[in-house]
């Protein structure tokens, strides 16, 4: 990826690298391959979309009152970033001497009981917004700005506003279709350029969230509890607990230590690859209904070009039925193919059709929103209004379904659960109990499905609640261990279900890693189609490549190859595998590096190109080859 400097992230940072080993038969050539290179560090990488609100602002001269918030304006450009970089809890200087260049762009988070240190990206958007001035061309932009980063980063973090937070939140939660890595939207009710700020608190529990747990949702951090995001709604404007999820549990508490609650996590399900939908509909209202509500307000609501409604209606989807006007307005807007859903003005509500008053909203055709927050059923409105691939009554079916946790499901009971069961039998039950032995149950019950070939069982893992990305001791995840054995039908089985392909394990390697240093082409299809990638196995990618092209394995380039890796990638000195294939004479592999399009005029550190080497070492074969190869695409 290319950092603010234009280098990528491994130029700033200057590795030290692993060192070179000798070698010999296909598997140990594989393994050797990938084991020269053991990283000294886990990083994980983070990038920061700061968008505005009051985490950075500052008071302006002529309002510098406490009562008088309005005083408030976003500091000038670059002064977030150069604030953050002088707390020690934000930002690890020493570290960041040893280990990046000089004039690095990067930050990085002190160490902390969690396995990974954060090295992060600050972006600021310009201009800085009070996120009361945010909109669907704001989602978009944040939107745009991940699906443009998200090969290179493992998560990211959005410091946003209060204000219009659970919105953004809830739209980003719909936009980001398919997502596999963490996204925690955060801020303040008090700012980091002032004392007692909560915003400091709130930035490092959403870097540390983000670099080290993989929660494919959009998140909300706030205070010491991460929720969905497309649960969330502000409740307060002026506490530092200022959010809340009254519908859906949090998905990790914040204390000394972090509990993520694994079986509350949303995971896309299929084999699909990551995508952002942007042109989202703005012809979408919020209609409040209230007593006395006047017809006239109804009715211009629904006017075109509203294409959908949401309307808050009372309790459990009230409206007064002795309001014939307004049934009227809305069974017509129904006709005339508005899509209007019913949700409750309630914080803790469900729509159900258990009163005459409400049977008679969904008698017209007004589809039940179930228990979605007003933001979460706004956005996605404006959401499924924007999918022109889907008719009519699949955007209907969609709004009444849950596609992204909004609408909170029934909790399954606790017999189903698996390890709740053998708990129960061993007669540990506290809470604390029960979390333990999940913690070592599920990743040995999965590997022994898996290990024996036994779909069936992982079947009934899976319905009896086992999370399939549990990872064991050494981070490694069943998805690890059916990449590295190959069992085509196994993995297929796992990601349809919902294991996380981006999960790296303690040797910093994701599934698809072990796919390739195993040469399980088909699976590697598989994980890509899925949307794994090479590009946050940066440093594993260059070295394993390079050595590979330096020793003439064909294979394992072709394994690369076929996981999208970049062919061209140079090692630590600038040299690209057809260079090393060059200086080796390895004319099989720099016949198939050139047939793949990598170029003969990138040079290394030194200025030298794979072309310089071929004739400076007189390579006549290779000449050959050149040639045959241009005359072909001539
Ligand atoms: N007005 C601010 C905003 O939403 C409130 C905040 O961030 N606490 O940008």
């Amino acid at each position: 990826m290319n950092g603010q400097n234009g280098q990528s992230l491994d130029d700033d940072l200057d590795r030290i690298h692993g060192k070179y080993l000798t070698v010999n038969s296909t598997e140990q050539i594989r393994r050797r391959s990938f084991s020269r290179y053991t990283p000294n560090v886990h990083e994980s990488r983070i990038l920061v979309l700061y968008t505005g609100g009051t985490i950075g602002m500052v008071e302006t001269e002529s309002k510098k009152s406490p009562e008088n918030k309005s005083g408030q304006i976003p500091a000038e450009p670059g002064a977030f970033e150069k604030e953050i970089r002088q707390y020690r809890d934000l930002h690890d200087e020493k570290y960041a001497n040893e280990h990046f260049r000089k004039d690095s762009p990067y930050l990085v988070l002190p160490e902390s009981p969690e396995k990974n240190r954060v090295v992060y990206l600050i972006k600021e958007f310009e201009p800085l917004l009070d996120s009361s001035n945010m909109g669907v061309d704001d989602w978009e932009k944040i939107a745009k700005n991940i699906e443009e980063n998200y090969q290179n980063y493992d998560g990211f973090v959005i410091l946003h506003g209060t204000d219009t937070l659970a919105y953004t939140s809830s739209a980003l939660s719909f936009m980001l279709e398919n997502l596999g890595k963490t996204v925690v939207v955060t801020g303040a009710q008090i700012s980091i350029f002032g004392s007692r700020s909560d915003g400091r608190a709130n930035f490092m529990a959403s870097l540390i969230i983000a670099g080290n747990f993989h929660i494919p949702e959009v998140t909300v951090l706030f205070q010491d509890k991460l929720f969905r995001g497309n649960c969330t709604c502000k409740i307060s404007s002026n506490k530092f607990h200022a959010f809340e999820s009254p519908r859906c549990a949090p998905l990790a508490d914040i204390g000394i230590a972090i509990d993520v609650f694994w079986g509350r996590v949303f995971r896309p399900f299929g084999i699909k690859k990551f995508k952002c939908r942007i042109n989202l509909s703005k012809n979408v209202g919020l209609l409040r209904i209230h007593p006395n509500i006047d017809v006239n307000v109804v009715r211009a609501s629904l006017q075109p070009p509203i294409q959908g409604v949401i309307i808050e209606t009372y309790g459990a989807g009230n409206i007064p039925t002795n309001r014939k006007d307004l049934i009227k307005e809305l069974k017509a807007a129904v006709e005339a193919g508005v899509l209007i859903v019913n949700i409750s003005q309630c914080p803790d509500g469900n729509v159900e059709t258990i009163y005459e008053t409400g049977q008679v909203l969904s008698d017209i055709g007004v589809i039940l929103g179930s228990d979605m927050t007003s933001e979460a059923a706004y956005t996605k409105l404006c959401y499924v209004l924007s999918k022109d691939e889907w008719d009519h009554e699949t955007k209907k079916e969609m709004m009444a379904k849950n596609i992204r946790g909004e609408m909170t499901q029934k909790k399954k009971t606790d017999d189903l659960d698996m390890v709740v069961t053998v708990a129960q039998r061993l007669g540990r039950t506290s809470k604390k109990e029960v979390e333990e032995l999940k913690l070592w149950l599920e990743p040995f019950l999965l590997s022994t499905a898996i290990l024996t070939n036994d779909v069936n069982s992982l079947v009934k893992l899976r319905e009896a609640n086992c999370n399939l990305s549990a990872p064991n001791l050494d981070g490694r995840t069943p998805l690890h261990l059916a990449c590295t054995l190959g069992n085509v039908e196994i993995v297929r089985y796992l990601l349809e279900y919902g294991a996380n392909v981006h999960i790296k394990d303690n040797f910093n390697r994701t599934a698809l890693m072990d796919a390739i240093q195993h040469g399980h082409n088909e699976v590697i299809k598989l994980l890509v189609e899925c949307g794994a990638h090479v590009n946050t196995n940066a440093d594993m990618l260059s070295e394993s490549l390079s050595f590979a092209a330096a020793n003439g394995y064909l294979d394992v380039i072709k394994s690369f190859e076929i996981a999208g890796a970049d062919l061209d990638t140079p090692d630590s000195t600038g040299r690209t595998p057809l260079y090393l294939a060059c200086l080796n004479s390895h004319t099989e592999t720099v016949q198939y590096l050139l047939k793949c399009g990598c170029r003969l005029d990138k040079t290394d550190k030194l200025g030298v190109s794979p072309r310089d080497v071929v004739e400076k070492m007189e390579l006549f074969e290779i000449k050959k080859i050149i040639q045959s190869i241009l005359i072909n695409k001539n």
